[in-house]
């Protein structure tokens, strides 16, 4: 690469909400705004991107389908579109989100048009490695993908660890963690939103995610239950997955169903996110949280699950709350806390609002991503 040029980068990542598409769309978005020309790869147009924007260009995997295939092979269709992508568009860099299957993708793709010509970059979100990247029939093949990228970055140093200790690899993982636009997810007057979800001057707990059971889902309905008791409260319920049935059953057990709203999948969470007082996120465990980072950035106090890469950006205390996911007792008993004492509240909303800006704002963020970019094509 000329070092006058910015690189021309290749993109993958899955398309639906979720964390790990979120940052890559928002890191292609950041990308193309610094000058670097961003082509996303992928089997939908990622939600974040229905827009134009100049610099970024789509291109979808075609699945053809046969008779004689039980399931189409993606991860052939995905190598076969960026091969093609890396070579009439020129990509330096194919950088692929959650290594399964994309990992596996590029590095076919790499071998199609020369290693010397594409460089593989693969960012681990979080299950890929303390989940699905663990299943026998997935494990060499993870260990040996994360072996054979150009550069392999995690969100958080548990991450990091994480893949260190269970696939005891020796290959030289950077962190980089998550990052939030704080000129997007900011605090804002929802002062017509707050006098239909909480008519009565209630506080409002939201809850956002894909309700895998990773997210722990039940723990919210389960705290939201005590802290409502303990003070008038309403719960906003963001996204959609494959716990809801049991959500909503679970609600109508506990008599809340009129204290709770199911808004379905946002695309804008930044227009939503401030109307809450309190996000909680007690999952099983979470290599970052972006969600509660994001709610950081809105001026929401998150509770955050203990366990995993949260406490890489919040201070028990003083800019959030972290607390075991299974100590139901516990989460209720700080949200009360936090919720009933103004000064506290507004103490963490501040803290949180300047932390997640100062340490984990986009531009500081993304400058990473670029310098390691740029350290991989200068050794070639
Ligand atoms: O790994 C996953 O569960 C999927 C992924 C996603 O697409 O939502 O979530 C992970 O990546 C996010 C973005 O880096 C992180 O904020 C989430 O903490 C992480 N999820 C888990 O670790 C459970």
């Amino acid at each position: 690469m000329n070092s006058a040029k910015m690189p021309t980068i290749g993109i993958t990542c899955y398309p639906s909400q979720g964390g790990s598409g979120v940052v890559a769309t928002e890191l292609g978005l950041h990308l193309s705004r610094r000058g670097c020309e961003v082509h996303f790869i992928a089997s939908e147009l990622p939600f974040r991107l229905r827009k134009f924007h100049e610099n970024i260009i789509y291109h979808p995997v075609e699945m053809p389908h046969y008779p004689v295939f039980q399931h189409s092979p993606y991860t052939l269709s995905l190598a076969t579109t960026m091969s093609e992508v890396a070579t009439r568009c020129g990509l330096d860099i194919i950088h692929v989100h959650y290594a399964i299957p994309h990992t596996a993708s590029a590095y076919l793709a790499q071998q199609m048009v020369g290693a010397d010509k594409l460089k593989v970059v693969t960012t681990l979100h979080g299950t890929d490695i303390t989940l699905v990247g663990q299943e026998p029939s997935f494990f060499p093949i993870t260990r040996f993908l994360i072996e054979k990228s150009d550069a392999v970055t995690a969100v958080s140093s548990f991450l990091k660890d994480e893949t260190i200790r269970v696939f005891d690899t020796g290959e030289d993982i950077q962190v980089i963690p998550n990052f939030v636009d704080a000129r997007v997810f900011a605090p804002s007057d929802m002062s017509n939103l707050r006098q239909r979800f909480a008519p009565n001057g209630e506080k409002l707990l939201m809850h956002a995610s894909n309700f895998r059971p990773v997210k722990n889902p039940s723990a919210v309905i389960e705290v939201f239950a005590k802290v409502q008791a303990a003070l008038p409260a309403r719960l906003l319920l963001v996204g959609d997955g494959p716990e809801m049935a049991d959500v909503r059953r679970q609600i109508k057990e506990a008599g809340l169903c009129d204290q709770v709203e199911f808004l379905g999948q946002v695309d804008n969470l930044e227009e939503i996110l401030p109307v809450a007082d309190l996000l909680l996120l007690p999952s099983l465990h979470e290599s970052f949280g972006l969600v509660a980072l994001e709610a950081m950035a809105c001026g929401v106090v998150s509770l955050v699950t203990n366990r995993g890469g949260a406490s890489e950006f919040i201070q028990d205390g003083i800019n959030g709350l972290l607390r075991d996911p299974e100590d139901i007792q516990g989460m209720a008993e700080a949200a009360v806390q936090v919720l009933s004492d103004p000064v506290l509240h507004a103490q963490m909303v501040d803290e949180g609002r300047r932390d997640a800006a100062a340490e984990f704002g986009a531009s500081c963020v993304v400058k990473q991503y670029l310098e390691l970019y740029d350290r991989l094509l200068a050794n070639d």
